[in-house]
């Protein structure tokens, strides 16, 4: 994000050889990543902007777009920073277990709509990617227990061309309804562990362990004439390189022309490409992409945090609407990377109450840009750099704390920025917000005399 240039370079990075495909093609009987980039021009109809993460703008009406069995639990239990997720009710609908990759392949080739695959635990190498295609509604894999690293999807690695069968974990599209992923790992995909194709709407993906992808993580695309995938959900998971990706093409999540989609209690780390290069950011939601909701996660040691757009654009918004809220983010002094939050070409987007610490690393941890990203506002948030508004872009900024030190924080090195008791700056020093009800914790605000400055509302009692 240093100039239109690298930013036309980081788009035709993005866009592999079969994009240049021609637009609209059937899918093909072996599933492959149909991202078709930045290609798209129709704009949402008004079913596709149903949206269900209950925050408000104008002009969208809220929807429940989510069958009862697929809706998530609260949390039970308080923070760590390694997502404890609250269990998920059972299975509803038909149950098939499996015990073993070809009884796995099987019942995934013949499911039907309101079926659940359950996978007892252990390892299963994938012999090809599990493809879910057609019009089914309501179906899910699952691993058995609440453990995702008790369920181990295996690839041949991310850096194995010789991939046979399965380039990817999980691809759903072609008319799919509401899938869940959940309580599993997903690990070594020379493409993605994850990809929802067009044709898909609301997945939820619940309590997953991803681990070192050869490209995206978690990957929608839309169709030919940029119809995203809405509604997506990814909560309480992990998603990491044990290291770094083999190059800078990644991202944790990458959203083409999708709506509504919440992304929230969830663990980036590692999120880096070698040294010398600069990966994508952990989240990126783009292409036409609207109404996002990024709340409490964490994200340590990633080359760039949050992005809500990427590039301006002449056919519309790259992205618009939508909150970035209560989230973490640690990058320590000795790994490079850029702006733990940027907005670009996404007007009316609300920044609140993130802490971003990038010990130096970058000047700017929070960044918008570019001259559609208008109407933007930007309050509570603690950040050891600046906020920069660059390329005409506009908002309203208000009671953000810049110049942050470590020891404002109770263990910054480690991840943990809660506050600690020191952090006058910060404690009770915020402006009050009807949109931020609770903090990283899921602690209720305010406490004390008034909200505090960044994602950790400060409390001395126990559970934070
Ligand atoms: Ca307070
Ligand atoms: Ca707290």
């Amino acid at each position: 994000m240093r100039g239109g240039a690298r930013a036309l370079v980081i788009v035709l990075l993005c866009l592999p050889v079969w994009a240049l495909t021609a637009a609209g093609q059937p899918q093909p009987a072996t599933p492959v990543d149909g991202h078709d980039g930045v290609r798209s021009r129709r704009g949402y109809s008004a079913a596709q902007t149903k949206r269900g993460n209950g925050i408000a703008a104008p002009g969208i009406a809220l929807a429940a777009v989510r069958d009862a069995s697929m809706q998530s639990p609260r949390p039970a239990r308080l923070r760590t920073i390694d997502p404890l997720a609250p269990p998920l009710p059972g299975p509803a609908g038909r149950v098939i277990n499996v015990s073993t990759e070809p009884q796995l392949q099987s019942a995934i080739r013949s499911l039907r709509s309101d079926t659940t695959v359950v996978l007892a635990r252990g390892t299963y190498v994938l012999t090809a990617t599990l493809a879910i295609k057609g019009d089914v509604s309501r179906v899910g894999i699952r691993g058995a227990t609440n453990n995702r690293d008790e369920v181990v999807l295996a690839g041949p690695g991310m850096a194995q061309a010789n991939y046979g069968n399965a380039p990817s974990g999980i691809w759903t599209g072609g008319g799919v309804q509401g899938v869940m992923i959940a309580n599993l790992t997903i690990r070594d995909f020379y493409q993605h562990p994850i990809v929802f194709n067009a044709g898909t709407q609301t997945p939820l993906v619940h309590n997953v362990h991803l681990i070192n992808a050869g490209q995206q993580f978690i990957k929608a695309n839309p169709d030919g004439a940029g119809a995203g995938v809405n509604n997506g959900i990814v909560e309480y998971s992990v998603i990491e390189y044990v290291t770094t990706a083999k190059d800078e093409y990644t991202n944790g999540i990458d959203v083409h022309g999708g709506a509504g989609w919440i992304i929230r209690h969830n663990l980036f780390r590692n999120i880096i490409g070698p040294p010398g290069t600069l990966a994508g950011p952990a989240v990126l939601v783009w292409n036409h992409s609207r109404d996002t909701l990024t709340e409490g996660n964490t994200f340590l040691n990633c080359a760039r945090g949050i992005s809500y757009g990427l590039i301006a654009r002449a056919d519309g918004k790259d992205h618009s609407g939508g909150v970035i809220r209560n989230n973490f983010f640690f990058r320590a002094g000795d790994q490079p990377g850029d702006a733990g939050i940027h907005v670009a070409d996404s007007p009316n987007t609300h920044v609140l109450n993130n802490t971003v610490f990038v010990s130096g690393t970058y000047g700017a941890p929070i960044e918008y840009r570019f001259a559609g990203a208008t109407g933007l506002v930007l309050t509570n948030n603690l950040i050891d750099g600046v906020i920069r508004a660059r390329d005409g872009a506009q908002g309203v900024e208000r009671t953000n704390l810049t110049g942050a030190t470590s020891a404002m924080f109770v263990d910054a090195a480690s991840g943990d920025l809660h506050l600690a008791a020191s952090a006058v700056a910060a404690i009770d020093r915020g402006t009050p917000l009807g949109e931020v009800v609770d903090d990283w914790d899921g602690k209720s605000r305010p406490q004390g005399q008034s909200y505090d400055i960044g994602a950790d509302e400060y409390a001395s009692s126990p559970g934070r």
